[in-house]
């Protein structure tokens, strides 16, 4: 077996990766980038190699560097990962003439579904089903569009050179066709620069389902079950289960043994994934061939038992396959959540910003967390803002399900805004559920999987002023260590003679409410909204144990870069104090009042330049972990100048306008 090896990617299945090779004994190499000199994968490996700025172009795509960096440390072979260069068949090439196992397929098998009309040209010459049409190499559109009308419409427009939906286009009928196919081809020659086109009949709800196979240098080759990755958005899995809900045991098997059929016609090697596209009649079509472990390879490891990475290594290294086809067996169902820095409220746009608070659901055997981050790491533009991925197992689909909702629901992130609560909303709604699942479930079930998680200020306003004053009482018990005697340290809010009453202002649900809380002792009396509410409890470090009329739970409270959140067991409750208002505010106050409180994106601009204005008068409006927060006038004053426009994304602390104060003009 390899003593060391490198892997040539970052994030979580870097570590992934190391974790595998660190049980089989095999040191370790990571390569980083600037922007990843304390990341994970780093300091989980046994030594790292700089090789390069931030961009992925200069560092993680650079073959060269990569290889250079297996030389200089003595890896005897390198891991892909999956992305940057796991399907590039002429890194794999210079690995090997490097004299350093590149652990993946053959090149040549690379090449070979590189193109998909020529991977569908294999894969008829080898039996297997590919979806009727037309992918010949005369491009004269009149031979396209009479395959088109020979199948009849709809039919589906694919760049040969193309992956994850770019260059498709659905063709309705035959007056269509012209505009379809001269748009499908600019955006192939944009993307890929290459605009052949194939055409195929469409089918209208198909299933994504896909079947991990393994084959090694000894002409073995196995699958391990399937895994339904119908959920997708734009052409990205959000998440994937295995096995596929609802196969026939034959199906299963179909599917399998024609996976195989297509791996033994390109020579494979290795890790790879069939896909095919599974209609409602239960025929199925080979989509593509994914030559690189998967992103998703978690949920078939929990239903196979096996190590999907110590099988690369034991097979690259030139080991026959650990098992037959006989002993593999599917025990139990296993879904996998992708955990993004994303806004699904903002078209998914990718998020930036530091992990301020980040705590994991606890693992276990039914609960995996497969992440490159840690609190405090910053998630950057420069690469997929993938956070973790969340795997669940168990004996059923149903109690599966159950975990990853409660898993999901209990993963706690501050710092940026992800898409927790659109997985949440996706994986407890009723078709999901039902696993009525094909490739279009995002779009038809829209308004089950995009609205908010309803919040019940009746119940998260008092726990939240409860909550801060506690935090604030372990603030001063903490300040008051250095003088316990001082009266000032007290947050008792004990007054002579008269009841200690707490008076705050919290921001809450894009609204400030007063909340009034009278404290006996260690019993507290909130106010708020019109409603009397009993509480008790502690902080204890950032956990809460409180008792609101009678009802006994457990939050956490993080401190956020501009409040706080709570987590409660339904869900996060995001507020900050609006701090008193004292009347007096200093020329630095006035501008330190308009800079952005966090990064975000500017959605509103509510006043012209020039405009003279009244103190605390709304200016703009800022989205930021789906808050909108209005930056408001410190003091009377005009508006000089905005310095970003509607749909800019901001950093935290930008200073967004140019205002004179009144007394100043
Ligand atoms: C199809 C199809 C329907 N009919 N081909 C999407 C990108 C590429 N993976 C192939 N894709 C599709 N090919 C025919 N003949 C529907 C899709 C498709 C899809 C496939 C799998 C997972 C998600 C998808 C989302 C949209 C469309």
């Amino acid at each position: 077996m390899f003593n060391k090896i490198l892997i040539a990617n970052r994030g979580e299945i870097a570590c992934r990766v190391i974790k595998t090779a660190r049980r089989m004994g095999i040191a370790t190499v990571a390569v980083y980038s600037d922007a990843d000199r304390e990341a994970l994968h780093v300091r989980l490996a046994d030594e790292a190699i700089h090789i390069g700025a931030a961009p992925a172009r200069e560092s993680y795509l650079l073959a060269d560097r990569v290889i250079q960096a297996a030389k200089t440390t003595g890896a005897q072979a390198i891991h892909p990962g999956y992305g940057f260069l796991s399907e590039n068949a002429n890194f794999a090439r210079d690995c090997s003439a490097a004299d350093i196992c590149f652990i993946g397929p053959p090149p040549t098998a690379i090449e070979a579904m590189g193109s998909k009309s020529a991977a569908k040209e294999i894969m008829e010459a080898a039996s297997v089903p590919v979806v009727p049409g037309y992918h010949g190499a005369d491009q004269d559109p009149a031979i396209i569009r009479a395959a088109s009308e020979e199948m009849g419409y709809p039919v589906l427009l694919k760049a040969t050179a193309g992956g994850g939906g770019k260059g498709m286009r659905q063709v309705g009928s035959g007056d269509e066709f012209e505009e379809a196919l001269a748009s499908a081809k600019r955006e192939s020659l944009a993307s890929f620069g290459d605009d052949t086109m194939l055409v195929e009949k469409y089918l209208t709800k198909p299933r994504h389902v896909e079947v991990q196979v393994f084959c090694d240098s000894l002409g073995n080759a196995v699958y391990l079950a399937e895994r339904d990755c119908s959920v997708q958005r734009r052409h990205q899995k959000v998440i994937e289960e295995a096995p596929a809900p609802g196969l026939s045991t034959r199906l299963r098997e179909q599917m399998g043994e024609t996976a195989i059929k297509a791996a033994l016609a390109i020579d494979y090697r290795g890790a790879g994934t069939v896909e095919f596209l599974l209609d409602e009649d239960s025929s199925f079509y080979f989509m593509e061939m994914n030559t690189r472990l998967q992103v998703e390879h978690p949920v078939t490891e929990m239903v196979t038992g096996q190590d999907l990475v110590e099988w690369q290594l034991r097979v690259a290294y030139g080991e026959e396959l650990p098992l037959e086809q006989a002993d593999i067996c599917i025990n139990g169902h296993a879904f996998e959540a992708r955990i993004y820095a994303e806004d699904p409220n903002s078209d998914f746009l990718p998020a930036t910003g530091t992990l301020s608070f980040l705590q994991p659901p606890e693992e276990s055997t039914h609960l995996r967390v497969d992440t490159g981050v840690c609190q405090g790491d910053e998630v950057s533009m420069y690469y997929d803002p993938m956070i973790a991925k969340l795997i669940v197992w168990d004996d059923s689909r149903e109690s599966a399900l159950h975990r990853l909702a409660l898993a999901l629901s209990t993963y706690r992130i501050s710092g940026t805004v992800t898409n927790l609560d659109f997985l949440y909303n996706l994986a407890t709604s009723a078709p999901f559920v039902a696993a009525q699942l094909d490739t279009g479930f995002i779009e038809k079930h829209h308004s089950l999987i995009f609205h908010d998680r309803p919040q019940d200020l009746n119940e998260e306003l008092p726990l939240a002023a409860f909550a801060l004053l506690r935090y604030r009482h372990a603030q001063n018990k903490t300040d008051a260590d250095i003088d316990r005697w001082s009266p000032w340290s007290s947050s008792s809010a004990w007054r002579l003679n008269e009841p200690h009453m707490h008076r705050l202002t919290l921001h809450c649900q894009q609204q400030d409410h007063a909340v009034e809380i009278e404290q006996q002792g260690e019993r507290f009396i909130v106010s708020a909204g019109g409603r009397l509410t009993h509480l008790s409890g502690e902080l204890e470090g950032d956990t809460l144990h409180v008792e609101m009329d009678g009802h006994r739970q457990r939050g956490v409270l993080a401190c956020t870069d501009d409040g706080f959140t709570l987590y409660l067991a339904r869900g996060a409750c995001h507020f900050h104090e609006v701090p008193p208002d004292t009347g007096e505010t200093d020329q630095s106050d006035a501008q330190a009042g308009l800079t952005a409180p966090m990064n975000g994106t500017l959605v509103a601009l509510l006043v012209e330049p020039g405009a003279e204005v009244d103190a605390n008068a709304a200016l703009l409006v800022m989205e930021a972990m789906k808050m909108e927060h209005t930056i408001r006038a410190p003091v009377a004053g005009r508006v000089e100048h905005f310095h970003y426009q509607v749909g800019d994304l901001v950093d935290g602390g930008a200073e967004l306008l140019d205002f004179t104060p009144a007394e100043e003009a």
